[in-house]
């Protein structure tokens, strides 16, 4: 809770730690009610400080937790040598070296913000990324503080009987009065966030793996007792992730033994503590019958990106959280590398690549647009876990993709070597990684650091002519980027768009002597000209194939030329990109037709082009679902001037009963022949069968009739996966029909599975059927809990952002919902009510009636008593914006 006004931090104030620290011994006896951690640093003055204010001061962080006791260099400190602010203690004018011997409290029963140590099912686990090992004990907690860590953990025996910390184990034992013990020693230097200890009751599955130089490693997967049945698939993809990180980058695993343990009660995805990665069980645990394709998908992604930490994030960390991009868009970029290299095949790849830009259009290009917009590297900051976003990750990781492009493959691999030859063991900034690819490969990346330094999504506009006489086709590209809060004006970007240009039979032309058929154009300017020659006839471009920038394309393309795109671009994300536009132009004609009360129509000529995508066997089936999926109410919405929910859903439900209705037959064959009989397997084959499959069922049911409503029936009766079962479940929901008796034998069946409750939660707070007043009813449910981050996403976040229609009811109701539960959450868990304050973000674009509503919601909220600095700074920055 906010102890003092809510401060903001700039990333120009950025000076060094005047102390380092070499050593720290952690000694816990670990109690639920009260927790002693005793605790021995050594410190020396650091000569980079030399010059600063307070440079022979040594500051300790420290929150919510009691000082018992401190000593430096063996002697007592009384109260009158030190200071203890709110959240720091600091000693003033310290000798050069220094032995603090520090002793304090905690109690993690009464946690229940999740960051620090905090108790979940009876069980201790630690959260510390950001500032959360200062809520354990006083440390100066930033990450250019590195030190070498020794961990003693005591606790009762029969209650705790796993001890776990970060790197290696070199010594356990009993105790008296039934407690044991167990030290743990980890050989690298790291800042305290990535620090981590569990004390739990808990099982695993474990392995010994070869790595790449013939070192065995032991690997384990720790779980709650009963979930031993789900933890293959997590161990396979980390000895995936391990393999591959070996392969592709030449980095190997450098300790002896690495673990993941899940646990129920978590604020995110996961977190790579070194040796110790502690899981969501979202990203853990799946069996065929519990987890869908997805959530294997998501698994394999989150317990690669947390290995793959191990090199980017933990070995070389970053300098303060502004650099926090450093760390998370590379290993983004990394995941995204790693899970379309299990895939393999190349359309296989773009299918993740589709994925990736849905993405950034959903939630990333509305953050840029928003009050929230920050560059991947902030300026500053007033909670640093606000900026755990997707401009961070996603867009980090655009930017990160897009050195690979301009520098190829081969090049940005040299870029990396001499980045980790430079900074092994140190904490670094984004520049430094820039330099790095600079000067691998002798380029300027001067221009490119905008990418870092400017927010808001650039908008590259494009016009061609072709001049028959000469062969020769101009192509002209310009680029403007919006203001966003504190950037009125924006500077050029150096923005790589990828060229194809296609005949009129659908092939591509060769653009230059070598016959390649893309090329990368690199735009610097405000504006450009290009030209290609030798072109026989005038061509259809193909722009920014497999999206090689994060940015919006302009390009004024006739319904024809979509058409010929859609059918014949031999690069599958423009493929798909085609057909989002012409998806998109007529999704936006029927919103104005729904709004204007005019009889709504869909031409068939786009429901023919659709036809024959679907048809087409020469394609993969998830790349078939991939362009029948229509764009989603929220992308919709970002296209209007002024955003009407209801029209737009009304308008989206209307394009999917027209296409449900004539493509019935085709709809019906797909779901035959995408049939995966026999073991379920998560390969990206038979999940993208089931993807083509389940989409052919929504739609049928978004015009339902006996028959189809029967076969999703069917499908939710005799599954023998939850992909296939839930998908029904979900269509059957939406469909309109009565869902209690289905509804209540999902329950039946899956409530003692935490994360099938969530999903049964989510599908139902998600559907356009569902209102504010059912929302609170389900509130009711005996399984409901706002404590439970998982489970508090899976009803409030699942109505505020994946139902608008319901959301944004026109009497205000969604939004006096919204206000009363940020404030419950924030009373809770900060970090969590935070997240759920930003379903707001955009409150401007709406209608006015809705817009007077919502701003009562946001004052309301901002004009709480207790009101932590977290939810101020999202609902203060939407209200300023
Ligand atoms: N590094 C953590 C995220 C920590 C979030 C703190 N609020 C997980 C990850 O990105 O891998
Ligand atoms: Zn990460």
């Amino acid at each position: 809770m906010r102890t003092d006004s809510p401060q903001t931090i700039y990333r120009k104030d950025y000076i060094p730690p005047s102390y380092l620290v070499e050593t720290v011994e952690l000694g816990f006896d670990l109690d639920p009610a009260r927790t002693i951690v005793a605790n021995r640093i050594t410190l020396r003055h650091n000569p980079e400080s030399k010059g600063s204010k307070n440079e022979r001061d040594i500051v300790l962080h420290g929150e919510d937790i009691e000082l018992v006791a401190i000593r430096l260099n063996g002697a007592e400190l009384n109260p009158g040598q030190y200071i203890l602010g709110a959240n720091t203690l600091t000693i003033k004018k310290a000798p050069p070296n220094v032995v603090l011997e520090i002793e304090s409290t905690c109690a993690p029963e009464k946690n229940t913000t999740l960051s620090g140590l905090y108790v979940s099912n009876g069980s201790f686990y630690t959260q510390c990324e950001a500032e959360g090992f200062r809520r354990i004990t006083f440390f100066p907690d930033r990450p250019d503080v590195m030190a070498k860590f020794t961990v003693m953990l005591r606790a009762d025996k029969e209650k705790y009987p796993v001890l776990l910390s970060n790197g290696n184990l070199v010594e356990q034992g009993d105790l008296d009065d039934g407690r044991h013990y167990a030290k743990w020693e980890d050989p690298f230097r790291k800042p305290s966030y990535l620090f981590a200890l569990v004390a739990a009751r808990l099982v695993c599955q474990e392995e010994t793996f070869k790595l790449a130089d013939g070192r065995e490693a032991l690997l384990q997967v720790w779980v709650e007792e009963g979930n031993l049945d789900k933890t293959d698939y997590a161990m396979q993809s980390l000895k995936n992730s391990i393999r591959w990180d070996e392969e592709r980058w030449n980095l190997e695993l450098d300790l002896d033994r690495f673990m993941i343990v899940a646990v129920g009660d978590f604020n995110m995805g996961a977190m790579e503590n070194k040796g110790l990665n502690i899981f969501n069980t979202k990203f853990v645990l799946a069996n065929p019958a519990t987890a869908t394709d997805v959530d294997y998908a998501g698994i394999e992604a989150v317990v690669g990106h947390e290995y793959f930490h191990n090199w980017t994030g933990n070995r070389v960390t970053c300098r303060d959280w502004f650099q926090l991009s450093l760390k998370e868009g590379l290993t983004v970029f990394r995941d995204q590398e790693f899970s379309a290299d299990m895939i393999g095949t190349d359309s296989g790849r773009a299918v993740t690549r589709i994925d990736q830009v849905r993405t950034l259009r959903q939630a990333q290009f509305p953050e840029d647009a928003g009050p929230m917009a920050h560059p991947v590297r902030p300026d500053s900051f007033v909670e640093i876990n606000n900026f755990y976003t997707v401009t961070v990750y996603e867009k980090g990781a655009e930017v990160v993709r897009m050195y690979q492009t301009l520098l190829g493959r081969d090049g940005f691999r040299k870029g990396m070597d001499l980045y980790f030859a430079r900074h092994d063991e140190q904490a670094v900034t984004c520049d430094d990684f820039r330099a790095a690819m600079a000067d691998a490969n002798n380029r300027d990346l001067a221009q490119f650091e905008r990418w870092y330094s400017q927010a808001g999504t650039p908008v590259v506009t494009a016009s061609g002519e072709y001049d028959a006489a000469t062969q020769r086709y101009v192509l002209t590209l310009a680029q403007r980027c919006p203001p966003t809060p504190g950037q009125p004006e924006k500077l050029p970007f150096h923005i790589p768009v990828a060229v194809g240009l296609l005949s009129g039979s659908g092939s591509d032309l060769p653009l230059n002597p070598d016959g390649d058929t893309t090329v990368v154009l690199e735009l610097t300017e405000a504006r450009q000209v290009f030209t290609f020659d030798g072109i026989p006839a005038a061509p259809i471009p193909s722009l920014l194939r497999d999206f090689s920038a994060p940015v919006v394309l302009e390009y004024p393309y006739t319904d024809e030329e979509l058409l010929h795109l859609f059918r014949h671009d031999s690069d599958p994300v423009n493929r798909w990109e085609a057909g989002q536009r012409l998806a998109m132009a007529r999704l936006l004609k029927l919103t104005a037709a729904v709004q204007a009360g005019e009889a709504l129509d869909l031409d068939y000529t786009f429901v023919a082009a659709q036809r024959a995508l679907l048809l087409d066997d020469t394609l993969d089936a998830a790349f078939r679902e991939q362009a029948l999926i229509l764009p989603s109410e929220s992308v919709i919405a970002d296209q209007m001037e002024i955003v009407d929910p209801q029209a737009i859903h009304q308008a989206r439900q209307f394009m999917r009963r027209t296409i449900a209705v004539i493509l019935r037959t085709e709809l019906l064959n797909a779901i035959a022949a995408n049939q995966t009989p026999g073991e379920y397997s998560p390969d990206a084959v038979s999940a993208g069968k089931r993807g083509l499959k389940n989409l052919a069922l929504g739609y049928l049911l978004a015009a339902p009739d006996a028959f189809t409503l029967d076969l999703a029936r069917r499908q939710f009766d005799e599954a023998t996966n939850m992909t296939d079962r839930a998908a029904a479940l979900v269509a059957l929901i939406h469909s309109g029909a009565d869902v209690e008796e289905p509804l209540q034998a999902f329950y039946d069946q899956f409530k003692g599975e935490a994360l099938v409750v969530d999903k049964w939660f989510a599908m139902q707070a998600s559907a356009p059927t569902t209102d504010v007043a059912r929302v609170r009813e389900l509130m009711q449910h005996p399984a409901f809990t706002l404590r439970t981050p998982n489970r508090a996403r899976s009803l409030l976040f699942s109505f505020a952002n994946a139902n608008p229609s319901q959301f944004h009811a026109k009497d205000g109701s969604g939004y006096e919902f919204w206000a009363e539960h940020v404030a419950k959450l924030d009373a809770l868990n900060p970090q969590v009510a935070s997240r759920f304050a930003r379903s707001m973000d955009r409150w401007r674009r709406y209608a006015p009636e809705l817009q007077a509503n919502m701003r009562r919601g946001l004052e309301q909220v901002a004009g709480a008593t207790k009101l932590s600095n977290d939810v101020m700074e999202v609902v203060s920055k939407a209200l300023a914006n």
